[in-house]
Order: C-alpha cells, then structure tokens, then sequence
C-alpha cells in the first residue's frame, strides 16, 4: 500500500484556548504547533491563522508571516492554507493566503449548517470562483467535503475541467450538520469517488481516530489536529498536535503502514 500522508490541522478558526489551552495563537505559537506535528511525522500542515486574542483572520500579510516563520523552521513541509477561513467571512477575505501561491489550499465543496445558528456558505459559483483562482495561480486543491452532496458537486465541476484530475478529497466525517463519522458513511464517500483519485480521512471530536484507522486499513491518508479534536483519548487533552499525529503513526506502524515524508506526499499528490 502507497505510504501514509498525514495531514495536521493544528490552529482551525472555530476551537479556543478555552478547550484546550495548547490551541495556538500567536505566531510562535504556530510554529511549536506547526514544528511538533511535523517532529512526530507529519508531512502536510493545514493551516488557519489567529490574531494574538485568537480572532480568526485571512489575512494574506498575517498568512506570510507565519508561513515565513514555519519555512525557516521546516522548509520541506508542505503547507495546505485554508480558504475556508471562518463561518461568515466574505470569499475575497477567504481567498486572501491564494495570494501567497502556496502549493496545496483547501476548496470546500458545499454548504451545511455548522452547529447552532452558524452556516458555512459555499454556493456554485463560489467554488467555481475558488478553482478557477487556484488553477490560475498553480495551487492544487484539496477538495473539503463534509456530506456526500459534496462528493458530487467536485465530480460535477471535475467533468467541466473546473476541478483537475487527479482530485485530492478530504472526507470531514463528523461535522455537526454534516455526514456522520462512520465506517460505513466513510465507505460510502470513498466508493463514490473517481478512479485515480486520492484521499484523506478526517474525524471531528470522538470520531477522529476510527476514521484515520479507516483511512489507514483502506488505503487512504490521515488528518489529525486541533481544529477537529483536541483529546488524545477519552477524557486526556492532548498536550500538542505533535501528540496526536504520534497517535496516528503508532496505529499505522500497528497495521503496516509506512509514513510518507514531504517530498514522497509531493510525489503521490503530484505536487510541482
Ligand atoms: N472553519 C470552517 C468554517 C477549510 O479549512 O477549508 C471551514 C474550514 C474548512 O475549516
Ligand atoms: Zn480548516
């Protein structure tokens, strides 16, 4: 089986110090984050960023200064910014860290309900708007899919060349308002994607490990991080990223899975 990418989502917009004070803020606290999921075997690092009081933002200038200070530590980690940014920014807002050509940034798919009052708003032709800047700027997205409507619509704009082939899904099991995090709703989102294309699997909360074991077992690849859970098991917070990604790479050396470096994640993605 292809080598295990695995993926931390180490800061997200929504989670707060409040849930677990190792949440990070402020640009250091980015890079340790950024540095431990990394030292324990992570190869791609998906990235949201805060002002120092936590505040999501996109901005682009606030993007190159951790990015800057995250490369000067790791230079050959592949970072994946997001552009979903947080519920209710506007998409010239979320589109910002594009800017930056990164190699990788997330393009969320669809539309659902975040939990409580919050949507998170990705019509038609905002994922068209996102696609075309990522082709334009060389950025290969990773596809965000969190209901299996989700699936279909990539598929839709894959079959008018708007999405490129090979796609790269990331399947976000779990949401509240989206697919739930099993294995058999996992199963379904994988079988109803397109030959030729690669995916990860991704837990919110307590579905976070059996859907990287799934990932695992199945061929797929792995997110772990803050922005979907912060316990290391039930009831233990976890003490850093780098801790759950040592999660991760202790269940796949468990079930025979080698981990992917950086430059062999580049290679199976196809990374320029
Ligand atoms: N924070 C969520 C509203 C992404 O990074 O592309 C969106 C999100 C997805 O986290
Ligand atoms: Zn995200």
């Amino acid at each position: 089986m292809e080598k295990l990418i695995i993926t931390a989502c180490i800061c997200g917009a929504e989670v707060t110090k409040e849930q677990n004070p190792n949440v990070p803020y402020t640009v250091e606290e980015i890079v340790r984050e950024a540095k431990s999921a990394y030292d324990a075997g992570a190869a791609i690092i998906h990235l949201h960023v805060r002002e120092d009081d936590g505040t999501p933002t996109q901005s682009a200038d606030r993007f190159k200064e951790c990015i800057d200070a995250i490369k000067k530590e790791l230079p050959d980690v592949i970072i994946q910014p997001s552009t979903g940014g947080a519920v209710g920014m506007s998409n010239e807002e979320r589109l910002s860290p594009t800017l930056l050509r990164p190699e990788m940034a997330t393009l969320d798919c669809g539309t659902c309900n975040f939990g409580g009052d919050d949507i998170f708003v990705n019509t038609e032709n905002t994922i068209i708007e996102f696609a075309n800047r990522m082709n334009e700027l060389g950025i290969k997205p990773e596809v965000e899919v969190f209901d299996k409507g989700m699936v279909d619509m990539a598929i839709r704009l894959n079959k008018k060349g708007i999405i490129k082939s090979p796609m790269h899904f990331d399947f976000v099991m779990g949401v509240n308002g989206g697919i739930s995090g099993t294995a058999r709703d996992l199963n379904f989102m994988v079988e109803s994607i397109p030959a030729g294309s690669t995916w990860t699997a991704s837990g919110v909360g307590r579905a976070e490990f059996p859907m990287v074991t799934m990932a695992i077992l199945m061929g797929g690849h792995a997110r772990v991080g803050f922005e979907d859970n912060v316990y290391l098991s039930k009831g233990v917070m976890a003490k850093s990223n780098g801790e759950l990604v040592e999660k991760v790479v202790r269940l796949a050396k468990e079930l025979g899975r080698e981990i992917a470096t950086p430059d062999e994640a580049r290679e199976i993605l196809g990374l320029k």
